[in-house]
């Protein structure tokens, strides 16, 4: 059996190509568990020479919304050469019934489990003679007269410990700068915005001895000189934490690589930085999403403050950690004044670098909900609307926000004036010692400056520094 997994990405968005999807290469590593015979190829380019040459016997792909008509693309390509293609991912799990004619079938959810199944029953029916066998299979959106359905639910992997490691091997990345792993699936809040915590509906651990395990395996494999945990919450376990600190050191890690992770607000007191000190972090990356109380309150609840957020940036970067601050603007009720604040806010505070978003919808989330009540999105609609980019058409994209689009494009320009301000002064600060270095990095400011606003990942703002 020979199954080609594809990650469908928009090569033009620099951000997309940063790292590539851990999700296929758990896929990769659970199915040469059970089928230590299988051959799998991940790519997430150049798909119809792949097949040309790999000759797969089917194609998973894997989207989110805002790729999914790329997805949809790669699906018809398989169905034009006769390969029976499924997707699976974030996006057809929060919104199953955009299950396109293009895909045999989808799968929705964890799929370290689902994917062993599905090849169980390729490899008895290559050619699909008998596709009603897929309604046994839990986990899956298939066709059916009126509308996509499910298959019944698949239970969420109880032990996250027992899926194996990514299949690192079969990635192509470059990961000797920096690379990512995740210490936990889901996260306890439920901000409303944030597809992620639908996704995973509830939080679940690997076992420090594990992470670190896979830490020691990744730092003495590809000697990156970073990794980010993409958990959606590193932080959120304390005693956890503290444990996969003390392993980090026991093992002598710590002298070898930084690390970069995420962390809430509302978590961060002397005792986060007292359990984190041992570690040198490169970057903590903060969604503080608004300077407004009222913004604030619309898309995280009562567990967020402007001044909690104030407070917990002082409190990092007054222990020498940098900071990266997220926003987003847009929430359809919020003025014109209310994003100023936000402004005001990233003006007055310590952080480091910071990122402003317009709002998205994601399916799956309350925002979601908000804009199909507007009429501004639907279950079959052109996907590449639900684009991240601040910098895409504003004309395009679908907007939550009553500001006219003139002027949300002449408010995102200030924050990009206040970016560069603040890059201009972090340049001046650090290389006060190396003349030469400023020399060089004034020259590539300019250049981003006149190339216009630059998104930084958290990759880059590493690289940058
Ligand atoms: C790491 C990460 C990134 C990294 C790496 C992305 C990558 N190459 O995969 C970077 C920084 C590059 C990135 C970029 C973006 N990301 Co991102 N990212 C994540 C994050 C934090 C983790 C993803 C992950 O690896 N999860 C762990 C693995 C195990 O889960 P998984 O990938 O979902 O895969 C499992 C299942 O979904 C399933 N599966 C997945 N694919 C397939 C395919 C098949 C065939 C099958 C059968 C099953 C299957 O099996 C896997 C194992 O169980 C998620 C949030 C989250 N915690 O999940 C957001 C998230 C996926 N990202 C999101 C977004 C919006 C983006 C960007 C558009 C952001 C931007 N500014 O442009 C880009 C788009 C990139 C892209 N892939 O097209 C959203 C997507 C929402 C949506 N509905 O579309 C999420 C959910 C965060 C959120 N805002 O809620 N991202
Ligand atoms: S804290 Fe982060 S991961 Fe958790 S719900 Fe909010 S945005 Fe999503």
């Amino acid at each position: 059996m020979r199954l080609l997994l594809v990650n469908a990405i928009n090569h033009a968005r620099p951000i997309e190509t940063v790292y590539p999807s851990l999700g296929l290469g758990y896929l990769s590593a659970s199915l040469k568990r059970h089928f230590p015979e299988i051959e799998i190829k991940i790519i997430d380019r150049e798909v119809e020479q792949a097949i040309k040459s790999f000759m797969p016997d089917a194609v998973g792909v894997s989207s989110v919304s805002q790729n999914f008509g790329r997805a949809i693309e790669i699906g018809a390509l398989c169905r034009k050469i006769g390969i029976p293609a499924f997707v699976g991912g974030v996006h057809i799990t929060l919104l199953p019934e955009s299950l396109p004619e293009e895909f045999v079938f989808g799968v929705y959810g964890e799929a370290e489990d689902t994917i062993v199944d599905v090849v169980r029953y390729l490899m008895t029916d290559p050619k699909l003679k008998t596709p009603t066998a897929l309604n046994n299979i839990p986990g899956l959106v298939i066709h059916s007269e009126v509308r996509p359905k499910l298959t019944t639910l698949r239970p969420l992997i109880a032990k996250l410990d027992s899926i194996p490691f990514p299949d690192r091997a079969l990635l192509d990345i470059p990961i000797e700068e920096t690379t990512y792993l995740f210490t936990s699936r889901g996260c306890p809040y439920k901000c409303a915005f944030c597809a992620s915590t639908r996704f995973w509906d509830k939080v679940r651990w690997f076992s420090p001895e594990y992470v670190v395990e896979e830490i020691s395996r990744v730092v003495g494999i590809y000697k990156p000189r970073a990794l980010s945990f993409y958990d959606d919450l590193f932080v959120a376990n304390l005693p956890r934490l503290e444990r996969i600190v003390q392993l980090i050191c026991d093992k002598g890690i710590d002298k070898k690589v930084k690390f970069g992770f995420a962390c809430r607000a509302n978590l961060v007191n002397e005792n986060l930085i007292r359990i984190l000190k041992p570690l040198d972090i490169s970057m903590i990356c903060m969604g503080l999403e608004s300077g407004s109380k009222n913004t604030l309150e619309y898309l995280k609840g009562e567990s967020a403050s402007p001044e909690q957020n104030m407070h917990a940036v002082e409190l990092l970067t007054g222990a020498g950690i940098n900071v990266q601050g997220t926003f987003i603007i847009g929430s359809p009720d919020e003025t014109e004044n209310e994003i100023l604040q936000t402004l005001e806010f990233i003006k007055h505070s310590k952080l480091t670098n910071f990122e402003v978003y317009l709002l998205t919808p994601f399916p799956g989330t309350p925002v979601w909900d908000s804009a199909i009540k507007m009429g501004l999105v639907s279950n079959r609609m052109d996907w590449s609307r639900l684009e991240v980019d601040s910098r895409s058409d504003l004309e395009t994209r679908v907007i939550l926000s009553k500001i006219p689009k003139n002027r949300l494009s002449e408010l995102l320009g200030l924050f990009a004036r206040e970016k560069q301000r603040r890059r201009l002064k972090y340049l001046l600060r650090t290389g006060m010692h190396n003349p030469l270095l400023v020399l060089a990095k004034m020259r590539s400011f300019v250049f981003k400056s006149v190339a216009g606003w630059r998104r930084t990942t958290p990759a880059q703002a590493r690289r940058d520094k």
